[in-house]
């Protein structure tokens, strides 16, 4: 981690402490952020950023939303957590207000995005058994090459991304991978009796934003129908008006037999997960056979709700979908030897940098944030470009004017 150089005194404090006292699992960029409102985020030195990050797509309704902050505030006075071990009045508001939202029987509340992955890929086997009647510990779930789907030992067994998974084994078996957006490698492993589930997300994220080609997500889901086989969408970060509809597999009227939601449910306050199913699906899971200590706690019931309310009243997802192709208009006609390629939908956008140095995508990110915008690379040459979906039309033309100048101080 960069700690000498442009670091301002308190900034080099900061990351001082960290660097001693902290875990070194992240790179992160070296700027210390103390306070965020809306699209923008300040450093300890008071230097104001345009987030083009959104905390990973968990703060798509903006940083502090006034709403989800007075809900939080007024909930966190009230009542916190009871544990599923008791009622509480939140839960069921909560569970007949996002299942009413999203079309679904039921809803398994949850924490983080890989808690409700896991939590889905139980679901999936459990219905394999009970209801597809696949012989026990047989059940095998289809996942494709470049997914991320969350850092937990059962969850990177089906990673390709040896950064996730290398020095972590062994690995829980039973899935089978296969090319992202490739419809004839699925067929060939749906051929499988034992399959149970295909997991999928509708854009790849962490790949570095990259979409499946026209009608995919439509026939894998009827081809999985054929096969009596669970299609289940993760929408952790591609959900919640990220790609400019509510749902990134609305682009394709596709309905998952199980929804994966997470990152943005909580507002960017609280960590929120949930999994959508129908009571076929849903009630194979019976009393004590899977929870979590905070899973639907009232406070998050409260600040999902809210999180939910927010993204629908102030129309955020057309509002991504409109600012999005601006975005990707303007950035297009940068004209930038490194400027390889530009992709994404809604506010869910990545720009591929041509250039043989390999930190030259790195470099670009330091020179971003001098300009005053933040935003950090994936997999090496791709720049994830992803600000919260309130984002106006001169702050979109303000922040490609940012990136101009950083592609022309390269
Ligand atoms: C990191 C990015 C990665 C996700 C999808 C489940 C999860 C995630 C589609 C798990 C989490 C986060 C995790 C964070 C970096 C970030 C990320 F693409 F969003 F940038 F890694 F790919 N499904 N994504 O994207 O959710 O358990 O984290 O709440 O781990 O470095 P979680």
């Amino acid at each position: 981690m960069q700690l000498s150089g442009t670091l301002s005194p308190a900034s080099s404090h900061y990351l001082t402490l960290e660097e001693k006292y902290g875990a070194h699992n992240y790179h992160p960029i070296p700027v210390v952020l103390t306070k965020g409102v809306g699209i923008f985020v300040w450093d300890v030195d008071d230097k104001r950023y345009y987030d083009f990050l959104s905390g990973y797509s968990a703060v798509n309704q903006g940083h502090c939303h006034p709403a989800i902050i007075d809900a939080l505030i007024e909930q966190a006075g009230r009542l916190t957590l009871t544990s599923r071990a008791f009622h509480s009045d939140l839960l069921g508001e909560y569970t007949a207000y996002i299942t009413r939202l999203f079309g679904y029987d039921k809803v398994l509340p949850m924490n983080t995005g890989v808690e409700a992955v896991e939590t889905a890929l139980k679901l999936c086997r459990r219905w394999g058994y009970d209801v597809k009647g696949i012989p026990e510990n047989r059940a095998r779930i289809i996942v494709c090459e470049g997914t991320f789907n969350g850092r937990t030992t059962g969850v990177i067994s089906f990673s390709s991304d040896p950064s996730a998974r290398s020095g972590f084994g062994p690995f829980m078996p039973g899935f089978d991978i296969i090319p992202y957006n490739d419809l004839a490698a699925l067929a060939h492993a749906l051929e499988d009796k034992n399959v149970a589930g295909f997991l999928v997300e509708p854009i790849q994220g962490e790949a570095g934003v990259v979409i499946p080609d026209e009608g995919y997500l439509a026939k894998a889901k009827n081809m999985c129908l054929d096969a009596q086989v669970l299609f289940i969408a993760d929408e952790i970060q591609t959900g919640l008006g990220r790609t400019g509809k509510l749902l990134a597999c609305d682009y394709e009227n596709v309905h998952p037999d199980i929804l994966i939601l997470g990152k943005a449910l909580g507002g960017g306050v609280l960590p929120v997960s949930a999994v959508l199913a129908d009571d076929e699906i849903m009630l194979t899971i019976k009393p004590g056979e899977h929870g979590s200590t905070f899973g639907g706690n009232p406070l998050a019931c409260k600040v999902a709700m809210t999180a939910l309310q927010v993204l629908i009243d102030e129309r955020m997802s057309s509002n991504a979908a409109v600012m999005g192709n601006l975005f990707r208009e303007e950035l297009s006609s940068i004209d930038s030897p490194y400027l390889s390629e530009v992709r994404g939908r809604g506010l869910l956008n990545a720009i591929v940098i041509d250039h043989p140095e390999p930190d030259t995508a790195w470099e670009l990110c330091m020179k971003l944030k001098d300009l005053g915008l933040l935003a950090k690379p994936t997999h090496g040459d791709k720049i994830r470009l992803a600000p919260p979906l309130i984002i106006g039309n001169e702050e979109v033309l303000d922040c490609v004017g940012i990136i101009r100048e950083a592609l022309l101080t390269l």
